[in-house]
């Protein structure tokens, strides 16, 4: 009836949103450099923990570099891959959810 609606709806009101991570993807081309300004311009990093995640992504394939609602992880993305562009680099990024 109309009282188990009501309880559902609350039950759905009080989970925390859903969390999106943004993952950089490694290939053959992209300075490393230019990897690790993105994460400090873009992500935030300071040059040290940068410099980690850049290196993690180079030696795994890919690497986690911020974890965002929905449509901030979406728009990480997008200016990802328009600094990647005005630059000439193929870089990819990719947003996923979280597990
Ligand atoms: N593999 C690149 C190189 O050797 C560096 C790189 C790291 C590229 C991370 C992309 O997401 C990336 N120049």
């Amino acid at each position: 009836g109309s009282d188990s609606v009501v309880l559902e709806r609350q039950t759905l009101q009080v989970q925390p949103p859903p969390m999106f991570q943004v993952v950089l993807l490694n290939d053959d081309f992209t300075p490393m450099e230019f990897v690790i300004d993105v994460l400090q311009e873009l992500f935030g990093k300071d040059r040290e923990e940068a410099t980690r995640i850049m290196l993690k992504i180079h030696l795994d394939g890919r690497g986690i570099c911020g974890v965002y609602s929905r449509d901030v992880a979406n728009t990480k993305v997008e200016q990802v891959l328009m600094a990647a562009q005005h630059a000439g680099h193929p870089l990819q990024a990719v947003s996923e959810p979280v597990e």
